[in-house]
């Protein structure tokens, strides 16, 4: 092999002491990067030059066209993947629903230009009347134009709808942990994929924490499927009360109406917001999500 040789292809994850990268022949790489071209991520397209069969030193990352982000428990951002299409914000009954975590997410989502779905996984485990009232709670997201599919990873039930909605597109499943996001990878990609092998027993009791970012191809067409880490929470940081208001979507209907140029939306007079609250045009759910938004990343931010 020529080894002054330049690859290209993609990070199907990046571990502390290498990165995985897949060429266009699905060849894998383990390759080291240079310091200067800052941190690579799962998704990123990079230019390596080649070492030998298997290895060599990234040189290059190709711009990219959307990441997701998050502090880190410094308070650090950090990006979890890039070159996404699609957020599939992962609930389930358990680990509990939390509305206040769906929010965070689709801020964060609608703020990085990334197309938000909202998956319920685990309705194996829900008997009619459950699942009925989990409906109604997330027939509130349904109403503000996102997409809300059921799943169970077990049963293999809503697989197909999911994967219609997965195909062709670059896809990063998010969410708390145990919630299901690697059991439905494994699901939807087991007959084809002899990699999901590698997603290791962290704790040998069957348990498979995931712990790094990790790309997995769909088969048959260009999309992929990214699955990421479990978080307890989701902190938004160097957001604008601004962004954080355009990140709930059904206030942009209202946003730029008020009678103040710079209104809060706190209590300012010809508050057009407000006012559709008011009107009940807005969910006393999200207006109270959206204050304790907003006070948090006063808090975070300062
Ligand atoms: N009954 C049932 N159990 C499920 C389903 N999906 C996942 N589980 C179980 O839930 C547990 C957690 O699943 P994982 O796929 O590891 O969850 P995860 O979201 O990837 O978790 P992290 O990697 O920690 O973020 C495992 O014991 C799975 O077997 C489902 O649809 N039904
Ligand atoms: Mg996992
Ligand atoms: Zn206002």
């Amino acid at each position: 092999m020529n080894t002054a040789e330049q690859k290209k292809g993609t990070v199907i994850a990046a571990y502390r002491s290498y990165t995985l990268i897949e060429d266009s022949e699905n060849n894998f790489f383990k390759c080291q990067q240079r310091k200067s071209i800052g941190q690579v991520v799962c998704g990123d397209i990079v230019t390596w030059q080649v070492e030998d069969e298997h290895s060599g030193v990234i040189t290059s990352i190709n711009e990219r066209h959307s990441i997701l982000q998050r502090p880190d428990i410094n308070g650090k951002l950090r990006i979890i993947a890039s070159n996404i299409d699609q957020v599939f914000i992962v609930v389930a009954h358990k680990p509990e629903l939390n509305e206040g975590l769906i929010d965070r997410y689709l801020v964060a989502a609608e703020n990085s230009h990334l197309k938000p779905v909202i998956l319920l996984n685990k309705i194996d485990l829900l008997d009619k009347q459950e699942l009925d009232a989990f409906k109604k709670r997330l027939k509130l997201y349904q109403d503000i134009g996102y997409k809300v599919i059921y799943t169970s990873a077990k049963q293999e039930h809503g697989l197909d709808s999911l994967i219609q909605v997965l195909n062709d597109n670059n896809n990063i499943f998010v969410g708390q942990s145990g919630v299901g996001k690697s059991s439905l990878i494994n699901t939807i990609l087991k007959d084809s994929n002899a990699r999901i092998g590698e997603i290791s027993d962290a704790t040998g009791k069957g348990k498979h924490t995931t712990t790094t970012a990790y790309l997995y191809p769909l088969k048959q067409n260009q999309g992929h499927i990214i699955d990421s880490p479990g978080v307890r929470e989701f902190g938004l940081v160097k957001l604008s009360e601004q962004d954080v208001a355009d990140g709930f979507i059904e206030f942009r209907d209202y946003t730029g109406y008020c009678k103040f140029r710079n209104c809060a939306h706190k209590n300012e007079p010809g508050c057009s917001l407000l006012k559709a609250v008011k009107e009940h045009k807005i969910s006393p759910q999200r207006w109270e999500s959206y204050q304790r938004i907003i006070t948090s990343i006063n808090d975070e931010n300062h």
